[in-house]
């Protein structure tokens, strides 16, 4: 059981760090929290707007590659527990500028890992210490349908420029392990989802587009397969590995429910039909959904071309961390669409903020430039 109360929270602005920040304040309220956070397009203050002025709880606005900023942060506050969520996180994002994913993704873990070892391993500052990193399940490539899915032991075959800067930063982190003995620990997660999640992955970008009367792109045939796990179900699961994970640990943590993304799509768009329909305020507030006017929200649904290198199935085994740690998710997958529906349907401002012009650009382009002759990702 780890004795470390004070945490670098790196990324703590972005959808997954949000939410952890917000668990980890709920669950150790006398733990110190420092967030640090370059609030990139998907960093947003907001996120944690109700955790400012508690006394444990800091914000610092910065980047990951600046190690001198996390030497001085984890030595003058103390620190001694760094939980890395930061990163470039959008697989279409790394196919259109892979350079930041290499910046952040690679050079910002290695910043992070030399600073840990210079302050808790060369200054002596912190002998029981912990470097935990919040990796993917990307990094060990596709699935075909009837494979066995990802253990831990699955050999790392990255597709993507993404996942491909998210192995480099897991051998990294092993590397400094095996060779310094830093103490650290690895998760590997399955697709997220739930609140603060920039609408740009498939769930948040699907309920905001079909409150809106816009397109529900699918890419390809839309019979790609993810694994999708709750977010706080995750947050629970990198507490238990952090609590009582074993140094040099590697631990996958997945929702146990496999969905092709047009099974997923459909759930979501029956969801909304009953949830607005059922509701005159919603249809007057979104009077722009198919489903304030009575037609099915899966009117929108567009096949448009497929995402290049598109893995084919990702799913995740849970059986090691399920028997160590005693992890289990906890949301079934009708209640967490149910709630996080409900998140976005409440909390419009949040997402109609954080979409700005910059952004609807970037998406515009993609559809704009989208070229058919890239597959469809499908296994072989
Ligand atoms: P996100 O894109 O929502 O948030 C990333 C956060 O990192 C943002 O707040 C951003 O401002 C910050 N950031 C980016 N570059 C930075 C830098 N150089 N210095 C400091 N901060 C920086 O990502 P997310 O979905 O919350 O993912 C969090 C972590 O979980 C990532 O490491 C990601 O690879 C991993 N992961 C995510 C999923 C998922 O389904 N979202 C699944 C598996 C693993
Ligand atoms: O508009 C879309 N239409 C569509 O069909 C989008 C955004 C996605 N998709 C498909 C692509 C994938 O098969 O839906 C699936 C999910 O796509 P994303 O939400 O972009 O997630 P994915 O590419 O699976 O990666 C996610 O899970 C692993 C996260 O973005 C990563 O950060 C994480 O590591």
């Amino acid at each position: 059981m780890t004795k470390i109360r004070s945490w670098l929270i790196t990324g703590g602005a972005g959808f997954i760090g949000s939410n952890f920040v917000h668990y980890w304040c709920r669950q150790y309220p006398n733990d110190k929290v420092v967030v640090l956070d370059a609030l990139t397009y998907a960093g947003n203050r907001n996120s944690l707007v109700t955790l400012e002025g508690q006394a444990n709880y800091s914000f610092v606005h910065g980047d990951i590659t600046d190690q001198s900023l996390v030497e001085s942060l984890l030595r003058d506050q103390q620190l001694g527990g760094i939980v890395n969520f930061a990163a470039e996180s959008h697989v279409d994002r790394s196919i259109t500028g892979p350079d930041a994913f290499v910046s952040t993704n690679i050079v910002g873990t290695h910043r992070l890992l030399e600073a840990a070892r210079k302050v808790w391993l060369t200054e002596g500052m912190a002998s029981d210490h912990r470097f935990h990193q919040v990796s993917t399940d990307e990094v060990y490539g596709s699935l075909g349908n009837d494979d066995p899915a990802f253990t831990e032991e699955h050999s790392y075959q990255p597709s993507s420029p993404y996942a491909a800067s998210k192995a480099s930063a897991d051998h990294l982190v092993r590397s400094y392990q095996h060779t310094f003995g830093l103490q650290t620990t690895i998760s590997n997660c399955s697709n997220n989802y739930g609140p603060y999640q920039f609408p740009e992955k498939l769930i948040g970008l699907t309920i905001c587009n079909l409150v809106r009367g816009k397109a529900l792109p699918i890419y390809g045939t839309g019979k790609n397969i993810r694994d999708w796990l709750f977010v706080e179900d995750h947050c629970r699961g990198i507490d238990r590995v952090l609590r009582a994970g074993q140094s040099g640990g590697t631990y996958n943590i997945g929702g146990g429910t496999e969905l092709t993304n047009i099974e997923l799509v459909q759930r979501l768009c029956d969801l909304a039909d009953e949830v607005i329909g059922a509701s005159p305020e919603l249809q007057a507030r979104y009077s722009e959904s198919p489903a304030s006017k009575g037609v099915p929200c899966s009117s929108l649904i567009e096949y448009v071309s497929d995402r290049p290198g598109h893995d084919w199935r990702y799913a995740v085994d849970i059986s090691y961390i399920e028997r160590e740690l005693g992890y289990r998710p906890q949301t079934n997958i009708e209640q967490g669409l149910a709630d996080t529906l409900q998140w976005y349907l409440a909390n419009e401002s949040w997402w109609l903020a954080v979409m700005d012009g910059s952004y609807q650009q970037w998406i515009d382009s993609q559809y704009a430039t989208s070229d058919s002759s890239l597959g469809n990702g499908q296994p072989s």
